[in-house]
């Protein structure tokens, strides 16, 4: 059913649909299935299955239900690009409170559209969200300022915060779990749970937690810097979840404040992130999105990008979502993936599609993470530009060879050294845990700085 003359409209002009400021305007990558309808055709059925529509007519609908409908304002065929603008009348809102909740946003605009008979694929690939809706949204109620002010910094651009992520992923009991971070602590900043670390058999969450909190104590003590812990609160229970939250808060007392909270917010849906974001809005929200890549990586056709999971996040309210290494680490990512990090730390930032004004809305940091060590950040803060972020650095710190403490203290190094537009090689002449970082990462060193061992033979040796 040709369904084009009520769910398409070529003639609306994308600037007055945003000047009105009455539609979620989203553009899509989408690919009709042979043998359907031409283009124009899949993408108003598209509309149709997304808002008040379905594959027929029904004698239910009535004048109203037309105004809502869901438009294909945009296409063009060639480069499989369909834009659609969802009247934000069709979102649904809370009846606790009239805010907008995510959910309904992913069930409109990627929900049963992700498997329609006559679509190929349709990936979504940016959004844009007009005022009326925007403010509507939790946003983040803790930010990187309130880490930074915690370590005793400038609460604008307190710089670069050094993490790791306890590693072996699993299979570190409690005793010896605790001793890694505080082996970590003697030189970094930031420590995470692993994204499945949670209260597994041979490491029971509440041993877990005290042991943590007196390796926190006397890193502090011996260092005399604060430290921090992001703790997995992840569980499809949000009791759970908030029953972690509390015991955490209780047990840490008077460095409650030193913990953030982290949600493996893809696997467990906007519910998780919510639970964390409005049970514990004084803790900042770690959103770790293990799983992301089965919709977000270029060989997937559907879904959305990882730039669109970014932008989501910060309208939940997530403090933090891990962002990419951009190419410089180990899992998928190009270098202009800057624009993750641009559209969810500023307030006015063009998208791949959509300029979006944020109207004041907290900003997310960046978290980077994923194969990265010393030798790898000069290169990635160059491409990014500032070093206002959390890295954490799993082999990176505990591959050192010097171990964690040294792994920490190199990766500081390595911002000084970016910072100081310093030639590594030379750099690393003066610095020793950066130096041995090449020996530490012997195979990066070879790609990213050839004839190394000859330049740093001189320093190793003394
Ligand atoms: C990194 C990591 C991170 C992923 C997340 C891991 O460890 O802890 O979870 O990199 O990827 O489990 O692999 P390493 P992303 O530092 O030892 O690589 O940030 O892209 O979501
Ligand atoms: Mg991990």
């Amino acid at each position: 059913m040709d369904q084009s003359d009520r769910y398409a409209d070529l003639s609306l002009n994308e600037a007055d649909l945003i000047k009105d400021g009455k539609h979620v305007l989203v553009t899509y990558i989408m690919k009709p299935k042979e043998g359907f309808g031409n283009y124009l055709q899949t993408a108003a059925h598209f509309a149709a299955e997304s808002s008040t529509g379905t594959n027929v007519e029904v004698s239910t609908t009535d004048d109203f239900t037309r105004s809502v409908d869901a438009i294909v304002y945009e296409i063009d065929e060639e480069k499989e690009i369909m834009k659609i603008a969802y009247p934000i009348e069709l979102f649904d809102r809370n009846v606790i409170d009239g805010r907008a909740m995510l959910a309904s946003f992913l069930t409109l605009t990627i929900g049963n559209n992700q498997g329609m008979g006559d679509v190929a694929y349709a990936k979504m690939h940016d959004f844009y969200v007009p005022p009326a809706y925007l403010r509507l949204f939790d946003g983040p109620s803790t930010t990187i300022s309130d880490l930074w002010r915690v370590l005793g910094r400038p609460v604008v651009n307190g710089g670069f915060i050094v993490g790791t992520i306890i590693k072996p992923k699993l299979g570190l009991r409690p005793q010896q779990f605790a001793d890694a971070c505080y082996d970590f602590w003697l030189g970094g900043d930031f420590i995470k749970n692993d994204e499945p670390q949670g209260n597994q058999v041979f490491a029971p969450f509440k041993e877990t937690v005290q042991l943590v909190h007196e390796a926190m104590k006397r890193a502090q003590d011996e260092t005399g810097e604060a430290k921090l812990f992001s703790w997995n609160i992840t569980a499809d229970d949000y009791r759970e979840m908030i029953h972690r939250g509390e015991y955490i808060l209780e047990t840490f007392g008077p460095d409650a404040d030193h913990c953030a909270f982290l949600v493996d917010g893809y696997v467990t849906g906007p519910q998780a992130i919510t639970t964390a974001r409005r049970t514990f809005p004084k803790q900042y929200l770690h959103y770790h999105r293990a799983g992301h890549g089965a919709v977000t990586s270029p060989s997937s056709m559907r879904g959305y990008t990882a730039f669109v999971l970014a932008k989501m996040a910060r309208l939940q309210g997530a403090s933090g979502i891990h962002v990419g290494t951009m190419g410089y680490g180990k899992m998928e990512g190009e270098k202009d993936d800057t624009i993750i990090a641009h559209m969810i730390t500023e307030d006015s930032v063009d998208g791949p599609f959509y300029h979006q004004e944020w109207l004041g809305m907290n900003p997310t940091t960046p978290i980077i993470s994923g194969g990265m060590n010393a030798l790898r950040m000069p290169g990635f803060f160059e491409n990014l530009g500032h070093s206002n972020l959390i890295l954490t650095a799993g082999g990176g710190s505990f591959g050192h060879v010097d171990g964690a403490a040294a792994g920490a203290t190199s990766l500081r190094q390595a911002e000084q050294c970016w910072k100081e537009g310093a030639d590594p090689l030379e750099f690393a002449k003066e610095h020793k845990e950066f130096a041995r970082a090449f020996e530490s990462f012997p195979h990066d060193a070879d790609k990213l700085f050839p004839g190394w061992r000859e330049a740093l033979r001189i320093n190793s040796a003394a």
